[in-house]
């Protein structure tokens, strides 16, 4: 009986601390790093409040042995995001869908804006300078990875930082 009732506590211990994980958007998620890949330098242009689309640049890099690829994206800022790739069609660079971008063990990608980037449609906020949002990032081996995107008007590392340290 004692073993009865303790083996239930137990559960729904389990079961409360996992609801609260899936009401964790608001706060600061941990460090983005999961097993080998890490993300960083996580953006978004600050776009006008009528914009109904946006677009999420990140630094992916794999640090093991294992290539992996990055498969979807997820955010409560937007109702649908995609993967999406710019491609040359005659002198126009076209934006189009793809199922999912390669992270080669030991390499480190680029989502920059007229190359990779998460799609975000539907946006539920606009997408104002200095504001953070969450983004979950879901790999093929490495799983899920949350991180902050920094909402800013132009791309990180496009003027002299005068912080940067030398
Ligand atoms: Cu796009």
């Amino acid at each position: 009986m004692l073993l009865r009732l303790l083996t239930a506590g137990c559960l729904s211990a389990v079961c409360l601390s996992a609801t609260a994980q899936e009401h964790h958007d608001h706060a600061a998620p941990a460090p983005a790093q999961a097993a080998d890949i890490s993300v960083s330098q996580v953006w978004s242009r600050a776009m006008p409040p009528s914009a109904p689309t946006g677009a999420v640049y990140f630094l992916l890099n794999n640090g093991g042995k294992q290539d992996d690829r990055l498969i979807a994206a997820h955010t409560e800022r937007a109702e649908k995001t995609e993967l999406h790739t710019h491609v040359h069609e005659g002198d126009v660079m076209r934006m189009q869908q793809v199922e999912s971008v390669a992270v080669p063990a030991g390499d480190t990608v680029q989502f920059q804006p007229g190359g990779n980037h998460v799609m975000l449609f539907g946006l539920k906020q606009p997408l104002a300078a200095g504001e953070r949002f969450a983004l979950t990032l879901e790999f093929e081996h490495a799983g899920e990875i949350t991180t902050d995107v920094d909402i800013l008007d132009q791309a990180p590392g496009a003027q002299a930082d005068p912080h940067a340290h030398h």
